[in-house]
């Protein structure tokens, strides 16, 4: 057999696995209880309902759903979003706005190729969804993380880091957040913040990319209005995605950017990576729209995993160390943990394996890859009585390696 490895292209060597992808292969059809992928709970999804609209699709549009499409996606799936999007908050906006993507990485794909040059300063969330920051660092940016409180990104911090930038004569190109809901922390950005960091994107001159993927799976508390529904300047590129609130084998999500010119060049990569996004599962889910299947199932989605949440809170105290700490998710699928400083949860993982349970290291959601004795925990995939099981099985892993 001939190597290709020894013929790669240069770009490939900033390409970096996912922590998540990895174990979601090497958990697959094993005997372990994962707290590792963010995978959905399968009751939430709306099985019967789909079934039927799939045969009401091919009876009503088979000869659109099975064809090619545009690159921007399904016109009837892209107006039931913009009805959709003012359940956030989004209005003012027409189908001309929203591009259909292959789940809502795609679009971080998309834009992140798009706007982001070697060197140019990028500011996340510190932790922030790893798979996203993988995107970003295969551009090679200048990534700079801002810490993660109980109320999303510290805006003081922020301004402090813009702050000196501009004095040194730099300026920030983009800041990517999750302010819902945070993946992994679970944590929301309150309305006043948000518009604290509106007006900072605004007298620093940068665009935000706005990761909405839990903003309807929120629990305690109403979920704010999406920083896009505030935005006045059509500054903040907006991401949804399916994939938490209908399923996400579809692979479908969906961007909203104002800029037409913008939205051109983004279509041009898009169509040179896939061409459009699959037309069948655009019909079906315009379909689940327009018949309130998303809305009304998603009181359910919350209710299943908030008794989670608390499962699995109630397992932390229990079971984890006493100096140990961890988020208080108001929604979305994830605890994040931070253990004692001897701990390192990458050298862990495979002793927790050994004894059936798996995690996502922490590591690889900070953009400096510190946070070397944080893991993140799922609640939204396994089971009441694994999430009990599991943890005790964490906890004692974890106080074995401390008295080691
Ligand atoms: N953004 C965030 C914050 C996520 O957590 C995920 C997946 N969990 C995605 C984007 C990508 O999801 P999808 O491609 O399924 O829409
Ligand atoms: O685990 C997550 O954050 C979502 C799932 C991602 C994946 O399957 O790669």
């Amino acid at each position: 057999m001939i190597s290709f490895s020894s013929r790669l292209a240069d770009e490939t060597k900033y390409l970096r696995a996912s922590e998540i992808r990895d174990l979601l292969k090497l958990t697959e059809g094993k005997n372990v209880i994962s707290f590792a992928g963010g995978l959905p709970d399968p009751s939430t999804f709306p099985t019967e309902d789909i079934k039927k609209i799939i045969y009401d699709v091919l009876d009503t549009y088979s000869s659109q759903a099975l064809q090619y499409g545009t690159t921007s996606g399904v016109t009837l799936l892209r107006k039931a979003l913009v009805d959709f999007s003012s359940l956030r908050g989004i209005t003012g906006i027409t189908e001309d706005d929203i591009t259909v993507t292959v789940g809502s990485e795609e679009a971080l794909y998309l834009i992140f190729n798009t706007l982001i040059n070697p060197g140019d300063i990028v500011i996340v969330e510190a932790p922030s969804y790893v798979s996203a920051l993988n995107i970003l660092r295969a551009r090679r940016p200048e990534l700079i993380g801002i810490e993660l409180t109980q109320e999303g990104m510290n805006l003081d911090k922020l301004e402090e880091v813009l702050k000196q930038l501009k004095n040194e004569g730099k300026t920030v190109k983009l800041l990517y957040t999750i302010p819902t809901a945070q993946n992994p922390g679970g944590v929301t950005m309150p309305l006043e913040n948000r518009k604290r960091l509106l007006e900072l994107a605004s007298e620093y001159d940068f665009v935000i990319v706005e990761d909405d993927a839990y903003g309807f799976i929120v629990f305690d508390g109403e979920s704010p209005p999406a920083l896009k529904a505030l935005d006045k300047e059509g500054r903040v590129l907006y991401l949804g995605t399916f994939s938490k609130i209908l399923a996400p084998g579809f692979r479908l999500g969906w961007l909203i950017v104002q800029d037409r010119n913008y939205r051109r060049v983004i279509e041009m990569l898009k169509a040179s990576i896939d061409l459009h996004t699959p037309t069948l599962t655009q019909y079906i889910a315009a379909e689940a729209i327009r018949r309130g299947i998303i809305i009304n199932n998603i009181p359910k989605i919350r209710r299943i995993y908030k008794e989670k949440r608390d499962a699995m809170l109630k397992a932390l105290e229990e079971y984890f160390p006493k100096d140990a700490e961890w988020s208080k998710p108001i929604g979305g699928m994830f605890v994040f943990a931070w253990l004692p400083k001897k701990i390192n949860t990458t050298d862990m993982l495979m002793k927790a394996m050994e004894r059936g349970v798996a995690y996502v290291p922490g590591a690889g959601f900070y953009p400096d890859l510190s946070g070397t004795n944080t893991m993140r925990i799922n609640f939204s995939y396994p089971k009441i009585e694994e999430i009990q099981k599991g943890i005790k099985i964490l906890g004692d892993t974890i106080k074995d390696e401390l008295s080691r």
